[in-house]
């Protein structure tokens, strides 16, 4: 190792830094982002408890209701002048010619040039939508009419199994975008669901998955979604053929296949090369993204699940939320403030964390779902005129179902070095009422967000000891330690209930917030290097693995643990 004097290492280090962000970007450079620096510089200690003393109308002035769900985001950092240096930053990058561009169809998509077009796919509107010059609209309804006409059959019972008995149990099998929004929703609508049906999810390439599920179905009863965009990722044709195999192993007729398979893809030819009949494809296009592909024929177990009505009820609820964000001015604007909030914390707090916390066991999925949208879109540093980012862009995102994080992780959320912006989400309405049990559950979220935003002084904490009559020695002792600092922020969001059309307005909602985002900082929010790299890189070792000889043209420990691997195996 070359041995650096003080003098060399700091000019060394100059230099990284200037061939890094060799000027202020676009963004950084512009008026408004210079002023939210002053400005956050006169808010950094101003603490939110002094906010609300100092505004009684604090709640009306910082929460947006839209339809059946309530936006509060009074319990953070945030002003009306941050407010209005953030629409006036949008206005300085012309942030609504970029949303406009989205919805209008234009290549936003910018490395694989493509349009991005989830929108269209809940267009309830008669307004056309063009990709090449063509109106996809027409497809669109095509697609719902089939999933409509298939999924009637089988929910009724029309569409009979290879030995002529109904359909019981549905696996769909994906993995990523191809799983996640599907498996979400149809947890959070579980009161939906048809009763006669079980559904499965299977992504995971470790058997342990498939072979849980496939003791629990019979091959006569058992319908196999295959939902996958390119038809060609390892994990799901690796579950596809091993699913197809016990199938025949059972039925013994290939025949059969066409019973019990379908898919969900854009690549036609690939789908028939598997042995699934053409009139079994579901189809949708490459202007839909796999984390933003839920609206399409990819939602086939949920519309299996739900039924079209209320599919289609789902997509109502996105199409509403889609056109609040066209159409509210952007001090109104949910995704826009939800945004504008992340970016706040971000950048000008140098936050990284977002924690989500619903509080509805049926919606903890939304936080798998909520991270890949996120930190799939926005986890990228390169922007478009291909030079790094000279600041933050998306934060890690995660949590779970309250209450159980709070008796994990929300120590750290209260008195962890690290300020966590969170989202509390909760239904007023249970969808199982059962006693006292929801009111205990709002309760508590209600107490959580308050909690942090408020914390507990000294002197408060001194008077909670004292009326414990402890000695004053030990009270001394536990008072740094049950001192809160609060003035940690979060948003909640209240829905009514969760029902298909609220949660189509919610998941909406967040990724018009996403996508924000992604157009503030100039990042792709549509691309995904990370992921096709890992497809890949897996590619190539597992010839290896599988291979009898040494492996040697890696690092020493990729080698090294191969080897060990391979040994052990022996
Ligand atoms: C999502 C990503 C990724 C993708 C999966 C599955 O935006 O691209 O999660 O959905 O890798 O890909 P296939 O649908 O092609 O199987």
């Amino acid at each position: 190792m070359p041995t650096l004097t003080v003098m060399e290492a700091s000019e060394a280090i100059r230099k990284i830094r200037s061939s890094v962000n060799k000027e202020n970007s676009e963004l950084t450079s512009s008026k408004a982002w210079q002023a939210l620096e002053v400005h956050y510089a006169e808010l950094r200690d101003v603490t939110m408890r002094n906010l609300f003393e100092n505004d009684a109308q604090r709640f009306e002035r910082f929460s947006i209701e839209f339809e059946d769900i309530l936006f509060d985001y009074s319990k953070n950092r945030f002003t009306e002048y941050t407010r209005d240096l953030m629409v006036k930053l949008a206005k300085e990058l012309n942030l609504q010619d970029k949303i406009a561009a989205m919805f209008d169809g234009q290549k936003v998509n910018w490395t694989e040039n493509r349009a991005v077009l989830h929108t269209a796919l809940r267009n309830r509107s008669d307004r056309e939508v063009h990709v090449n010059g063509e109106d996809v609209m027409p497809l669109v309804h095509t697609e719902l009419e089939h999933m409509r006409e298939f999924t009637e059959q089988v929910r009724m019972g029309g569409w009979k199994g290879h030995t002529g008995e109904r359909i019981t149990d549905v696996v769909s099998i994906g993995i990523g975008g191809s799983d996640l929004g599907a498996r979400m929703v149809c947890e959070a609508l579980q009161p939906y669901q048809i009763a006669e049906m079980n559904f499965h999810f299977l992504s995971n390439v470790d058997g342990s998955q498939i072979a849980g599920i496939l003791k629990k179905v019979k091959p006569e009863t058992t319908l196999f979604v295959v939902v996958s965009k390119t038809f060609t990722t390892l994990e799901t044709m690796t579950n596809a053929r091993t699913a197809r195999d016990w199938l025949l192993n059972y039925l013994n007729d290939e025949e059969a296949v066409a019973k019990h398979f379908v898919a969900v893809s854009t690549n036609e030819s690939g789908v028939v090369e598997f042995g699934i009949a053409k009139e079994n494809i579901f189809r949708f296009w490459n202007w839909v993204g796999g984390r933003y592909s839920l609206w399409s024929t990819v939602g086939l177990p949920i519309a299996l699940a739900i039924g079209m009505d209320n599919f289609e009820e789902l997509l109502d609820g996105a199409h509403a939320m889609d056109e609040h964000f066209r159409k509210s001015s952007l001090d109104q604007n949910i995704p826009f403030i939800m945004a504008v909030l992340g970016i706040w914390y971000v950048n000008f707090f140098m936050a990284p964390n977002h924690a989500v916390l619903p509080y509805d066991q049926n919606l903890d999925s939304i936080v798998e779902y909520l991270q890949q949208l996120d930190m799939e879109s926005n986890g990228k540093a390169i922007k478009k005129n291909e030079d790094p980012v000279d600041h933050a862009t998306g934060p890690v995102v995660w949590g779970r179902a309250g209450t159980n994080g709070q008796h994990a992780f929300y120590q750290l959320l209260h008195q962890g070095t690290a300020m966590i912006p969170c989202d509390f989400i909760a239904p007023i309405e249970s969808s199982n009422p059962v006693g006292e049990h929801h009111h205990i559950l709002l309760a508590n979220f209600l107490a959580q967000s308050e909690a942090l935003m408020k914390g507990r002084t000294r002197e408060e904490t001194r008077q909670i000891l004292e009326m414990q009559e402890l000695q004053q020695a030990d009270i001394v002792k536990l008072l740094p330690h049950m001192t809160f600092n609060g003035n940690r922020p979060s948003n909640t969001i209240l829905l009514k209930r969760v029902t298909p059309r609220s949660l189509g307005s919610l998941l909406a909602m967040y990724e018009h917030k996403v996508m924000v985002q992604g157009m503030i900082w100039d990042i792709n929010s549509y691309d995904q290097w990370g992921v096709e790299l890992g497809k890949t890189l897996a590619k190539t070792i597992l010839r290896e693995l599988k291979s009898t000889s040494t492996v040697f043209k890696h690092d020493s420990s990729t080698n090294g643990l191969m080897n060990y691997i391979k040994q052990s195996k022996e």
